[in-house]
């Protein structure tokens, strides 16, 4: 077998909302039809996905009765037993409907900031009933293009009191859910609040539950900013805060374009990959979708891209774990010193010693670390010459 045929077992997942893009965009028309969520179950599913995840909206339109609620999700269980597909994170469309159109959790209308509460209330009851174990929060709407409302720090509070108030509701409901904020720098909103990874890790540190919220970093986030994708998941990982991924690529600078994994940035994809493989077990999810140009074909070619990308860029990860020549220049860059203990412990006695220490100078400021060769090798490594 292709061992880069994906199967469940590698745990990718896509949005009913990503394979489902129907190619609107700002100017134009959709180009694809809409496709029923258990059409794209069963196609995800034949790929070798592992699951499927959603907003309350994409399965259950806002305004459904109760009676057909409860239709349209005994008929999307069937169709997920059938296929053997899971739903592993779910989440909440706070941004379609216009009465969020300035702000769901941060609205300047406590009535939207109550009724924000209530839809993802029952967005988590359709979420957990589906089975999923962690809840997103992408604040799509959350920020201001005008300064002069003049409520940049009650918003911060008001979107606090929102979270404080849906961790006890998942605690109060024994819901096993953890929370996974998703950072973006702009668009839709002119200036987004909480805009990077690193803004949502001090945020997280304010909340009343910090160990039920972490973050969902998506690639093309980050990469918007100007900021790397790659040094905003290490953070992440090294708070422990890593909770969930949105994987896709794009052009620094430009309009959020989700492209397909690995589509744009391959070097930035593969030490994703690498960091991923090392340190997180949770589901690789792809918020992506097929260029606004294709049909449906393409958009299975573009979901088969994405998870063989990934599986190609993690063998890649692999060999250069194996690399001995890889190795051996990451072994000569890391230096030490016997007569040095690290981490320092702090004494007194310690602290005036270091102080009076003599350190070799000139040799330290003329030691090349070797980065360029071990940069080359990593590139002929990625392009198939080792
Ligand atoms: C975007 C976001 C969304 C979210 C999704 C789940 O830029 O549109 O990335 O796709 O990830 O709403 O929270
Ligand atoms: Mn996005
Ligand atoms: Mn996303």
């Amino acid at each position: 077998m292709d061992p880069y045929t994906p199967t469940p077992a590698d745990r990718f997942t896509f949005g009913l909302w990503t394979v489902g893009n129907p190619g609107r965009d700002p100017f134009g028309e959709p180009t694809r039809a809409p496709r029923d969520p258990t059409h794209l179950v069963a196609k995800l599913a034949e790929l070798g996905a592992y699951g499927v995840n959603l907003h309350d909206h994409d399965l259950v339109p806002d305004g459904t009765s109760a009676a057909e609620r409860d239709r349209i999700v005994a008929t999307f269980k069937r169709a997920l037993a059938d296929h053997g597909l899971v739903v592993p994170m779910a989440t909440t469309n706070l941004f379609t409907d216009p009465v969020f159109k300035d702000g769901a959790f941060t609205s300047a209308d406590a009535r939207v900031r109550h009724y924000a509460i209530a839809k993802t209330m029952r967005s988590m009851d359709l979420g957990v009933e589906l089975g999923a174990k962690t809840y997103v929060f992408w604040g799509g709407r959350e920020g201001a293009e005008v300064d002069a409302g003049g409520k940049l720090i009650d918003a911060l509070s008001w979107y606090r009191d929102a979270l404080d108030y849906l961790c006890d509701y998942a605690v109060s409901q024994g819901f096993e859910l953890r929370f996974a904020l998703e950072p973006k720098p702009n668009e839709p909103r002119g200036h987004a609040f909480l805009p990077t990874v690193g803004s949502a890790l001090g945020f997280i540190a304010t909340l009343q539950q910090p160990g039920m919220v972490g973050v969902n970093p998506e690639f093309a986030h980050e990469t918007m900013a100007g900021l790397s994708f790659t040094h905003a998941i290490a953070a992440a990982i090294d708070a422990g805060k890593l909770f969930h991924v949105d994987l896709n690529d794009q052009v620094m600078g430009r309009f959020d374009q989700d492209l397909r994994f690995g589509a744009e940035n391959l070097k930035t994809a593969f030490f994703t990959v690498m960091l991923l493989e090392r340190h997180y077990d949770g589901p690789r999810h792809f918020d992506a979708h097929a260029l606004r140009t294709e049909d449906e074909d393409g958009v299975w070619a573009f979901a088969a891209g994405c998870m063989r990308t990934y599986k190609i860029l993690a063998a890649k990860a692999a060999r250069f774990d194996a690399d001995p020549e890889i190795q051996a220049a990451l072994a000569a860059y890391r230096a030490d010193d016997p007569e040095l203990a690290w981490p320092p412990r702090f004494a007194s006695e310690h602290a005036e010693a270091l102080k009076a220490r003599s350190f070799d100078l000139p040799s330290l400021r003329s030691r090349g670390p070797g980065l360029e060769r071990l940069d080359q090798l990593t590139v002929e490594l990625l392009l198939g010459e080792r």
